[in-house]
Formats: structure tokens, sequence, C-alpha cells
């Protein structure tokens, strides 16, 4: 059977630009093959990758997975986390009835209570304070059924703004896209990936946190046509390993970086002059803003050698075919939006977009943020619609069926950060968590657990386990879950799967889409002519209206029905009854949805967040050109200083998804990473007299995190810690110094809201040694780090930078 604990990415098939990537199906049964009843089609939760699986079936049980061999996406291929973590789907300790906190315990009760219970707290706290006192923390892996009744319920019925959740943790993805392309959606598809000559992965690690993408890359990079490989990380990842060039920036100077990799590219004409002038607005600015970043500043800013940063220019400069990805590294920085919008802008001024092997991903986390976005419960109206367009609100408020005053757009959608305060501050008194656990992913959390756990707020929560954030809920619901219920997900290059129910859920477990037209129809909620709210009975009729409203929109998904997904699988949008078979890519045509009435936004100072208005972005009109947006670097909110001298970045490993409330619970994964780790660079640890396996402390002004050390593979004066490990399972109750967001403070990026868990100033304290701290317990011997198996690695790259960073400052 296959294994992707010890070998991640599986043997190599190399192919050459062009060529379709070969197929090779990965299988993991728990049963014998001839045991398995049925395959069910579907797609695995686990990342915004969007493999597509085959769910076997034996004895009415999920009894393993394997990739579908015919899949757009992954061609049969899946890493740890898609190969093993649908186990935790058939854990025993998935919660089977809700929940209900009565003498400070939560107790087992019935349906009908919690719901009762639920719905009459809504309805007093509607009558005392308003819907705005509503508020919804929603998730990154509902499916777009789920996220639409959620938009409709939240927007349409109770009339709040109060709708965001984990997808805001991605937002920078979607918004970088609007600034500078009018809308979100990925312009190019993985097709792309096949086809290009140079790569620059920006802040972006898909070797531990996409490894079917990786394994395409690796397939690639072993081809007879290697493509060029540059990696900006200030982490030696398995990623940065395999680059032509490893640039190891500060953290939190990208936009620094990006500015001089364009400064040059303008200094030696590498811009597509043509290009440029035909399909963008905004040169002037950007070349105005990029002159002062020579190579030489920058490098002074971002700690890395000017030579490196004019190789790293001349690579993407000469490109041919170039693809760029940009992930977390960018997007969890104080001038998130600027720096990501810089490298549309270097496929902008190369032409690169829009074409066979040229785009730009901004990368998308997990399985389905992108439907949140899409579906209206992710901070934009359904179809990427424009709060600020009358004509867009308008749209909306018809196909609901409601009036227009209803649908909160006075303002856009409350980001999930400011719910936070409101709840803290007592304006929020209901919120509504589902499949989500801000008790460890969101920052600051000793502020996370007592905005939680106040006596005023009425915390729901629906999860398949009892969480962390389930903890401190009044009501607790038990959730139907991938592989239980029927419903559509969106993968990062815009491909839309139908995971298909192949099992019923444990227990009293249920559907987060039939509570949530429960909760409507007990809520009384109603249209314009006194019908139900939502008026659907199944997901099916939730999509239907869904890719109905998209029609016309660059999302549009109005020709693709559950009956097409189910005759092909993966479908990427727009899929209309022009282009029924899908789109592989977008602004083939170069005219961009940049018009007034089309856009989603209209634009913001990248510096500040500022709204830009809509005269004013009416008499700019950018007519369908891409917008060249620029910025200057500021230095990082919480400067390092002789107290407090590391930077504290967080991130993943292959083997965990988010805070492992599946993976953890999942044998296999589970001792691949058994327990947090921190690391830092060898020559920071030896002063500190900091030895591999020693236990240490990291300590923010906020709060502290301990771990052993792993000595190696991190820039000078850069602290890492993964953030998957919380509390549900550690050895000793009762103790906060496990999860990455105790040390990690409440800051966003000022145009996507995107809170950044990164970048707080930390110092180090040795507690122990290796020795002692295992013999108190205190350490795993066989820890490990997100170290790739051994014999996965090629020789002969070069590292930039990372061997010896600078410390200049
Ligand atoms: N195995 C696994 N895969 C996952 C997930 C998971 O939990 N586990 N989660 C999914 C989700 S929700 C998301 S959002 C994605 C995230 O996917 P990624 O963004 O690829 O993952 P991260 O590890 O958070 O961050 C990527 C890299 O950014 C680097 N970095 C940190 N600071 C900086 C900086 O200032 N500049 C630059 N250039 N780089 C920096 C880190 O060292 C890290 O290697 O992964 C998805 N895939
Ligand atoms: N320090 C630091 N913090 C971070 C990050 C980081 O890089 N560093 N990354 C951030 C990012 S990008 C993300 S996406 C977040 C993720 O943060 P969260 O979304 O808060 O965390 P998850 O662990 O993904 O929680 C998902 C929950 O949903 C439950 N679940 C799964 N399927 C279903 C379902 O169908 N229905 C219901 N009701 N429940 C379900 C799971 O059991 C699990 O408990 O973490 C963020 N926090
Ligand atoms: S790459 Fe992502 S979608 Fe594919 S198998 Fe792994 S976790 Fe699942
Ligand atoms: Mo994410």
């Amino acid at each position: 059977m296959t294994d992707r604990i010890r070998d991640v990415w599986g043997a190599r098939t190399p192919f050459a630009a062009g060529q379709p990537w070969p197929e090779r199906t990965d299988r993991w049964l728990t049963v014998a093959e001839d045991q398995v009843e049925r395959w069910v089609p579907g797609v695995c939760p686990l990342c915004s990758t969007g493999c597509g699986v085959d769910v076997a079936v034996a004895g009415g049980r999920i009894a393993g997975v394997r990739g579908r061999a015919g899949d757009p996406v992954n061609r049969g291929r899946l890493g740890p986390k898609g190969l093993h973590g649908w186990q935790a789907v058939t854990s025993a300790s998935r919660l089977t009835r809700p929940l209900v906190r009565t003498g400070g315990e939560l107790a087992p009760t019935d349906w009908d209570t919690a719901l009762g219970l639920v719905t009459a707290r809504s309805r007093q706290v509607i009558d005392e304070h308003g819907p705005l006192a509503m508020a919804f923390h929603t998730s990154g892996r509902l499916s777009a059924e789920e996220y639409y009744a959620q938009a409709v319920i939240a927007h349409g019925g109770i009339g709040t703004p109060h709708l965001d959740g984990s997808a805001r943790l991605t937002a920078t993805a979607g918004s970088a896209l609007a600034e500078s392309f009018g809308c979100d959606g990925p312009p190019g598809s993985y097709r792309d990936l096949d086809l290009c000559d140079t790569l620059f992965l920006a802040g972006h690690d898909p070797a531990d946190t996409q490894t079917v993408l990786w394994s395409r890359v690796l397939d690639r990079l072993r081809g007879p046509d290697r493509p060029r490989l540059v990696v900006a990380d200030p982490r030696v990842t398995a990623t940065a390993r395999e680059a032509d060039l490893h640039l190891a920036p500060r953290p939190g100077t990208d936009l620094a970086l990006l500015n001089a990799l364009l400064h040059e590219i303008l200094e030696h004409g590498w811009a597509d002059q043509a290009f440029v002038a035909a399909h963008t607005t905004g040169l002037d600015g950007l070349a105005a803003t990029v002159a002062g970043y020579d190579p030489g500043t920058a490098a002074g800013i971002c700690g890395v050698r000017a030579e490196d940063i004019r190789a790293a220019a001349r690579i993407l400069g000469t490109a041919e075919r170039l693809v760029s990805t940009v992930c977390q590294g960018v997007y969890q920085a104080h001038q998130a939006t600027a720096a990501a919008v810089q490298v549309n802008n270097l496929h902008l001024l190369r032409g690169m977009i829009g074409r066979p092997g040229a785009t730009v991903f901004q990368m998308n986390g997990r399985s389905s943020d992108r439907n949140a976005r899409e579906t209206g419960a992710g901070g934009s109206l359904p179809g990427f619609r424009n709060w600020r367009n009358p004509a867009h609100v308008r749209e909306v408020a018809e196909a609901w069926n409601v009036p227009e005053l209803r649908i909160p757009h006075w303002g856009p959608a409350t980001p999930a950060p400011e719910i936070l305060r409101h709840c803290e501050d007592g304006s929020v008194r209901f919120l509504w968590v589902t499949a989500a656990n801000p008790a460890v992913s969101l920052p600051e959390l000793h502020r996370v657990r007592s905005v939680l756990g106040q006596e005023r707020l009425f915390l729901v929560v629906s999860d398949a386990f009892r969480t962390e954030t389930a903890e401190l809920a009044d009501v607790v619901l038990p959730a139907a879950v991938w592989g239980e219920k029927t419903g559509c997900f969106t993968g990062a290059d815009r491909t839309v799967h139908l995971s298909e129910k192949a099992a019923d859920p444990p227990g009293e477990a249920r559907p987060d889409f039939d509570v949530l037209l429960e909760y409507a129809r007990r809520l009384d909620l109603r249209d314009r002519d006194g019908g139900p709210l939502p008026g659907w009975e199944s997901p099916e009729d939730a999509w239907r209206d869904f890719t109905a409203l998209t029609r016309g929109r660059p999302c549009d998904q109005s020709a693709l029905t559950y009956e097409r997904l189910r005759a092909t699988g993966g479908v990427r949008w727009p899929c209309t009854d022009a282009a029924p078979e899908g789109t592989e890519r977008l602004y083939t045509d170069h005219v961009f949805p940049t018009r007034p009435g089309v856009c989603e936004s209209y634009g913001h100072d990248l510096a500040t967040g500022a709204r830009r208005e809509p005269a004013a972005y009416r008499a700019e009109d950018p007519g369908g050109r891409a917008r060249l947006r620029a910025a200057h670097h500021l230095p990082p909110h919480e400067p390092v200083d002789g107290t407090y001298p590391f930077q504290l970045v967080t991130g993943r490993t292959a083997y965990h998804g988010q805070t492992r409330a599946w993976t953890g619970r999942v044998p296999e994964l589970a001792r691949a990473a058994p327990d947090v780790w921190v690391q830092l660079s060898a020559e920071d640890a030896g002063p500190l007299g900091v030895s591999d396996g020693d236990l240490v402390r990291v300590v923010s002004r906020r709060g502290e995190i301990e771990a052993p050390a792993v000595c190696d593979g991190v820039r000078r004066g850069v602290v890492f810690v993964p953030y998957h490990y919380g509390y549900w399972d550690q050895a000793e109750p009762g103790r906060h110094t496990r999860a990455a967001n105790e040390a990690t403070g409440t800051e966003w990026d000022p145009v996507s809201k995107q809170p950044l868990p990164a970048n707080s100033a930390v110092r180090v304290e040795r507690i122990a040694s290796a020795a002692t701290a295992l013999a108190h317990g205190l350490a795993d011997s066989d820890r490990q780090t997100d170290a790739p198996p051994p014999g996965t690695l090629t020789g002969d790259v070069r590292h930039a930078e990372t061997a010896r960073p600078e410390t200049r400052s």
C-alpha cells in the first residue's frame, strides 16, 4: 500500500513541458480491496489543492480512499493527509449527541432541546439588541451550499453583517486579486505548472502544504526541461531545498524585496512595454515607488545579498513562461496585500498572464476558502458582487426576494477579527462558530479564551469533535462531515468538485446544511412574499440558486449542475452555456473585470487600507485594464529589541492540518509529528546554550510556548513554531504553553483585514537539557521536525543566504 508518511511526495513520474502529467494512483484501505462495496466520488477536504478522491465503502462505513486517476488536479495522487486524514471520520471520539451547558458542564441532550435553546436565545438577542448583536464565525471547509445557506440566513434573513471566519485567514488572496484585476479569482490553472519555464514561490511551502501540487512541480523539476525555481522564505523548507535560488528575507520585508525585483525589471528593460501600455494602468506610480528600491537598499532592509536580488530579478525578468505562487509567508504580514500585489505587478509588467504557462496564484489554504468568498460568507456579496455598487446589491436582494435594506451594505461584511472585538466589547451577544477552532487558531489565545468564555456571550459551536472552542460553548452541535454529506468544493485553481455522501454520520450527528435550514425555519425567517427563507429542501436546491446568481459575473457557474459534476468530475469555472466544459484560464483576451459596473471592489490605499470612493474610481475608469498598484515598505510593528531579540513566525508541517482536530486523531499522522517544536538557527542557539532536543521557552509580550528545540533550517534572528498544537490531547491538562498563538498578537493587514499571527518579537530561554527534558517526560525522544524524509532530496542546488544568513539591521 502507498506510504506517504516516509515518502511524502511518492515516486517521481517526470515529464516535459507540455506533456500531460502522468497518472499515479495512490490508495489506502483498511479492508481488502475485494471487500469494498462501492467507490463514491469526492474531493479531499484537507487543503485547497482539491485532489479528486474515490471514497471506499465497506460494511456501510468509510474504509479508505484512492486518488482519482482521471482528475485534472491530482491524476490519482494523494498526500499524507489525503491518504490518512479520512480516518478521523470514523474516530471513536466523534460527537454523537448535542451538548448543552448545565451547571457549568456540557451535558448530552436531544436536538429539539438544543436547537430550541439556540433559537430562543437568537430571538431574544434580536429583540433586545437588534440583528447586529448576532454573529457567525464560519469556516474554510464547509461546502459551498452550506456557506450560501449561512449568507442567506445572516445577510438576507437576520440582517447582520457579522458573518466571516477562517477564510479571512487567507483573505489577502482575494484582496490582492481584486486590487490588481478588479475581482477575486485565480487567473490560471494547475496546468500552467506543466507548461512554465520558471517558478517563483513567495512565502509558500507547497512541499508541506500542498504536497500533491508539489509532486507535480517535482516531476517538472526532474523532467527533461527543468524550470528554474526561485523561493523566498526565511526557512530552509523542503521547498527551498529544491530552489535554484533561495532568498531568505527577514520576516515582514517582502514588500521591499519585491519592489527591488520590480525595480530591476524596469531598469533592465525586461518589462513587456506593449503589454503594459495596452492592458494596464498605473505604471508611472509604480515606477516612481520602486525607483527607491535598488538591490543595495532592499538588501539592507531584507537581510539578503544584493547580488542575490539581482540574480533573482534576472531569472524572473528573462523567464518566458512564469508561474508565481504567494501564500502565508507574504499574507501574514503587516503589509500583506501591498506585498502580494507586487507579485501580480511582476506578471503584469512581464505580460505573464492569460496565456499558457504564465500565471500567478494567490494561493488559498483550505478546501473551500474559495467557496466562502464566492457565496458571500467570507466578506463579499455572492458572486463577487461589490457592496458599494447599488446595482449589485439589488441583484442579490431580488434573487433572495428580500428588501434591499435588509442586506447590510452600509459597509463591508465584518471581518472575523472585528467580530471577536464586538464580542469582547459586548455589542455581539450571540456567536455561532461552525467548523472552526478559534480557541487555537486565532492570535493571542488568552484573549480569545476570555472573549469566548464570557458569561454574556451565548456561544454555539458546530463541530465533529469536542475542540478547545467547543469546551467554551453553551451549546455544542454534532456535525456530519465530509463523506457523510453532499456538496461542492472549489480548489485553488477554480476546479469545482462535487463531494458525495458515502456513509451515514455517527449517532445523531447532522449535516450543517440541514441544521441551518431548521434554524431558519424555527426563527421563522421569511422573504418578501412571506415564503420561507431560504426556500430550499436540499443542497442541490441551494447550488442551483447560487449558480444562477453567478450568471454574468466573473465566477459564472450558471451551467455547472450536479449532473455535469457527476458526469465529468472536476470542472473549472467559469462554466456557462457558452463554455459548458469549464475554462482553463481567465483573461486570455487580457480584458480584466475592472470596469466600475463589474469590479468587486473599487480598491484601497495599500498603505492605510482607506477605501477608494466610487466616484473617484469611476472618474479614472480602468476600462478593463489591470491596475499596477504600488506601496512603500514600512517596518514591522513589533520591532525586535534587547529583551525580545527574535522574530516569531509560525506555519505548518505536511502531517497535520490546522488545529489537528482531524489529523491529531489519525495514528499515522499523529505519530509522524506528535508534538510541537521550536526551530531556531544554529548561530542563534549556540550563544543561548541551546542544543537539539533541549527544552526551551519562547516568550513574547503576550504569552509563552514550551517545546524542544531544533537548531537548524531557519535564518538567523527568526524562531519558527508550527501552529497545529492545542490542548485537547496534551499530556498535562490546564497548561497553556503548547499553542503557537499563545505568543502571537492581535493585528491585521489594513486592506484584507487578514489577521497576522506572525512577526511577534520573542526571546528564547533554555529550560532543560535534552536528557533532563526526556527524564521528566517533558519531551518525546521521537519528536520529528518537518525535515523531509531521507532520500528525497537532490544535491546540486544553491542556497543563497540560508547557509549563512546575514544579520544586518
Ligand atoms: N500539511 C498542511 N497543509 C496545509 C495546511 C496545514 O495546516 N497543514 N493548511 C492549509 C492552509 S489553511 C493554508 S492557509 C495553507 C498555507 O500554506 P503555506 O503558506 O505554504 O504555509 P505556511 O507554513 O503557513 O507558510 C509558508 C512559509 O512562509 C514562510 N514565511 C514566514 N514568514 C515569512 C516572510 O515574512 N516572508 C516570506 N517570504 N516567507 C515567510 C514560512 O517559513 C513558511 O515556510 O496551507 C494549507 N495546507
Ligand atoms: N499562528 C498561526 N495561526 C494560524 C495560522 C498560522 O499560520 N499561524 N493559520 C491560520 C489559517 S490560514 C487557518 S485556515 C486557520 C484554521 O483555523 P480553524 O478553521 O479555526 O481551525 P481548524 O482546525 O481547521 O478547525 C476546523 C474544525 O472544523 C471541524 N469540521 C470539519 N469538517 C466539518 C464540518 O463539515 N462541519 C462542522 N461543523 N465542523 C467540521 C473540525 O473538526 C475542526 O474542529 O488557522 C489560522 N491560524
Ligand atoms: S494535497 Fe491537499 S487536497 Fe491533495 S491529498 Fe494532500 S491534503 Fe488532500
Ligand atoms: Mo488557511
